[in-house]
C-alpha cells in the first residue's frame, strides 16, 4: 500500500470536522494528494446508514445492530473508497473509524471489546491507520460547542456518564497504542490546536521521509 491513512477521533463537538480540513491543507501544501472522508459514511450506502444511526426517532436500535450497522457501513467504504485510494498512493483522511467502535460501542453501550475486534480482523483484514489523531477535551465542553453548531442527534442525547466512558476509552487507547496515537489537547483556542497538529504532522512526514 502507498498512500497513508489518517484518522481523527474524539467526542462529540472535539473540533474533528474543523481540523481535518486544516490536516487537508497540510498535507496539499506537501504536494500530496488527499481524500477525505468520515465514518459513519463516506459511500452512498455508507450515508444511508449513517441517517438511520443518527435519526433521533430511531429509538429502538439494539446495541449488537447499532455495532453491525456501523460495520456494515464500514465493509463498504474500505472496498470502494479507502482500500482503492491507499494503492492509488493517495492520503486519505478519516473523520473517526473504528477506534469510535471501540470506544462508543465498547465503552459507551459496553459491548465487549473482543467481539468487536472479530468483526474487524473480519472486515479490515490487516487494514489500520498509520496515525490517528485524538482531540481530547473535557465532555461538557465538546457537548457546549456541538450543540451551537446544532441539533443533537441519536448520540448527542446519550447521559454525560455515557459520554465520560467513550472519553476513558479513547484515553486508554491513546496510552496502549503510544506507536500510531497522538492526543490533542482540544480544550484550548483553535489556534492552539492547530500548532499542535502542525508539530504531530511535521514529526509523522519526517518519520515517513516525505
Ligand atoms: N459513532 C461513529 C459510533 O458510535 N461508532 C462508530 O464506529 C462511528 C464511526 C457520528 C456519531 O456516530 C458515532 C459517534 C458520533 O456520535 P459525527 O457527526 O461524526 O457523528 O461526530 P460528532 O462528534 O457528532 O461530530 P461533530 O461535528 O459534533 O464534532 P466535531 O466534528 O468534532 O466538531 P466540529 O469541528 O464540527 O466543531 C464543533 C464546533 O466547535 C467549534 C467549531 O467551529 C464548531 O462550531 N470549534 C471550536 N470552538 C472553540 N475552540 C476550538 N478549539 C474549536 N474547535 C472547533
Amino acid at each position: 500500500m502507498k498512500g497513508k491513512f489518517i484518522t481523527i477521533e474524539g467526542g462529540e463537538g472535539a473540533g474533528k470536522s474543523t481540523n481535518l480540513i486544516f490536516i487537508r491543507q497540510y498535507l496539499k501544501a506537501a504536494e500530496k494528494k488527499v481524500v477525505l472522508t468520515r465514518e459513519p459514511g463516506g459511500t452512498s450506502v455508507g450515508e444511508k446508514i449513517r441517517d438511520v444511526l443518527l435519526d433521533k426517532k430511531q429509538i429502538d436500535i439494539s446495541n449488537d445492530t447499532e455495532l453491525l450497522m456501523m460495520f456494515a457501513a464500514r465493509a463498504q467504504h474500505i472496498e470502494h473508497v479507502i482500500l482503492p485510494a491507499l494503492n492509488a498512493g493517495d492520503w486519505v483522511l478519516c473523520d473517526r473509524f473504528t477506534d469510535a467502535t471501540y470506544a462508543y460501542q465498547g465503552g459507551g453501550r459496553g459491548i465487549d471489546n473482543e467481539r468487536i475486534a472479530t468483526l474487524e480482523n473480519w472486515v479490515q483484514g490487516t487494514l489500520r491507520p498509520d496515525l490517528t489523531l485524538l482531540l481530547d477535551l473535557p465532555v461538557e465542553e465538546g457537548m457546549k460547542r456541538a450543540n451551537k453548531r446544532s441539533e443533537p442527534d441519536r448520540f448527542e442525547q446519550e447521559k454525560l456518564e455515557f459520554f465520560n466512558r467513550v472519553r476513558n476509552a479513547y484515553l486508554n487507547m491513546a496510552r496502549t497504542n503510544t506507536g500510531r496515537y497522538r492526543i490533542v489537547d482540544a480544550s484550548t483556542s483553535l489556534e492552539n490546536v492547530q500548532e499542535q497538529i502542525t508539530q504531530i504532522l511535521d514529526e509523522f512526514c519526517v518519520d515517513n521521509i516525505l
